[in-house]
């Protein structure tokens, strides 16, 4: 039989690590990365881990006493995702279904889902029904709204860093013609076989994205990533009517069912969940299957160690993006082989922390 898992406590502890290379986007700029790691312990001796990163150190208080708060609840009784999914909702739809509610559930969501695997003796993507094996991956970690004499070489070194077939740029200058110089540069810098996927942070008012984005829109990029606040899917109808280069959303979906309701809106071409938001590996599994039945290509936003097992396990997995902000505190970091992500064929999603770390960086 199976071994039944029951929740014996909890602990979180929180961190904030230095940027290799600081983020200047629309939405702000960000020197040190917050993040918030979570064990749970069974009392069958298997631990499941988790992070997350609220990008905000000032929210990380209020996410850390949730995250307790939903904990208590399921002390002492049995661990299965789905069942503490529905009770944590029902607990906490009264002050709100998304945000703080949805983001504290994904954390602990995420860590049952590792001791799960842990306790099957499997990578995780083997008990979701996938494998371990590569994920196509793009390069993020850098070319942010810096100077132009800065991209090329920028851009050059993020290929290099593990023979990337693809990087992704932030857009969102001054001016028009600022983001076609920039394009040119980082083109002219990586040549023409890389893909260069765009993102502007929800950096623009709609009428400016209808404009900039048909300006931009025969330079060869791959995609053009939330061009507008978030929540306006109406407008990103249009704008994915209109405009014939991919639009791209997702990292700021609430669960499955916001999920859902974009994808039924045809709000865009392709969709990236964050797992922190779109409701850990369950509300991942719940969209995977939205986003499978409706032809959408599916990519990941942040948390490239647990959307690799669930790239894995998703019909139209798409392209993971690789991300080095939470390595410092990871003890056994993913492998990248020739642009791809590896997912590591060991037991539960393969994150273990780097404990001194832990502590040079604790807040
Ligand atoms: C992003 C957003 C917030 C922090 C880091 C990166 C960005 C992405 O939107 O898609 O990588
Ligand atoms: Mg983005």
């Amino acid at each position: 039989m199976t071994q039944q898992l029951t929740l014996e406590k909890i602990q979180i502890r929180t961190a904030s690590v230095p940027l290799n290379r600081p983020i200047v986007a629309k939405v702000g700029q960000l020197k040190d990365w917050p993040l918030i790691l979570i064990d749970i312990y069974t009392k069958e001796g298997i631990v499941g881990r988790s992070y997350l990163e609220p990008y905000r150190q000032r929210s990380v208080a209020a996410i850390v006493h949730s995250i307790q708060d939903l904990a208590d609840m399921f002390k002492g009784k049995p661990l299965a995702p789905l069942d503490v999914y529905a009770e944590s909702m029902r607990s906490l739809h009264l002050v709100g279904r998304e945000g703080i509610t949805l983001i504290a559930l994904a954390g602990i969501d995420m860590a049952i889902w590792d001791a799960l695997a842990k306790a099957a003796n499997k990578p995780l993507a083997t008990l979701l029904g996938g494998s371990p094996g590569p994920i196509r991956a793009y390069n993020t970690n850098g070319l942010w709204l810096k100077p132009l004499d800065e991209l090329a070489d920028e851009a050059a070194a993020l290929v290099e860093e593990g023979n990337y077939s693809a990087v992704k740029m932030r857009l969102g200058r001054e001016t028009i013609q600022q983001d076609a110089q920039a394009i040119a540069i980082v083109r002219e810098a990586v040549g023409d076989e890389v893909h260069i996927m765009s993102d502007f942070n929800q950096g623009m008012a709609f009428g400016e994205a209808l404009l900039r984005l048909h300006a931009l829109d025969d330079h060869g990029l791959y995609w053009f990533e939330e061009p507008i606040v978030y929540d306006n899917i109406e407008a990103y109808a249009q704008i994915t009517r209109e405009i014939k280069t991919p639009i791209q959303i997702g990292e700021n979906i609430y669960g499955p069912r916001e999920f859902y309701k974009a994808v039924v809106a045809h709000a865009a071409d392709l969709y990236m969940p964050d797992l922190m938001r779109i409701g850990g590996v369950t509300g991942w599994m719940r969209s995977a299957s939205i986003a499978g039945a409706a032809g959408l290509p599916l990519s990941s936003h942040l948390y490239p160690e647990v959307s690799a097992h669930l790239m894995r396990a998703s019909e139209s997995a798409d392209w993971i993006e690789s991300c080095d902000w939470a390595l410092p505190l990871i003890a056994e970091p993913f492998e990248i082989i020739d642009g791809n992500i590896i997912v590591p064929d060991r037991p539960g999603s393969g994150l273990d922390w780097d404990e001194d770390a832990v502590k040079h960086y604790a807040i």
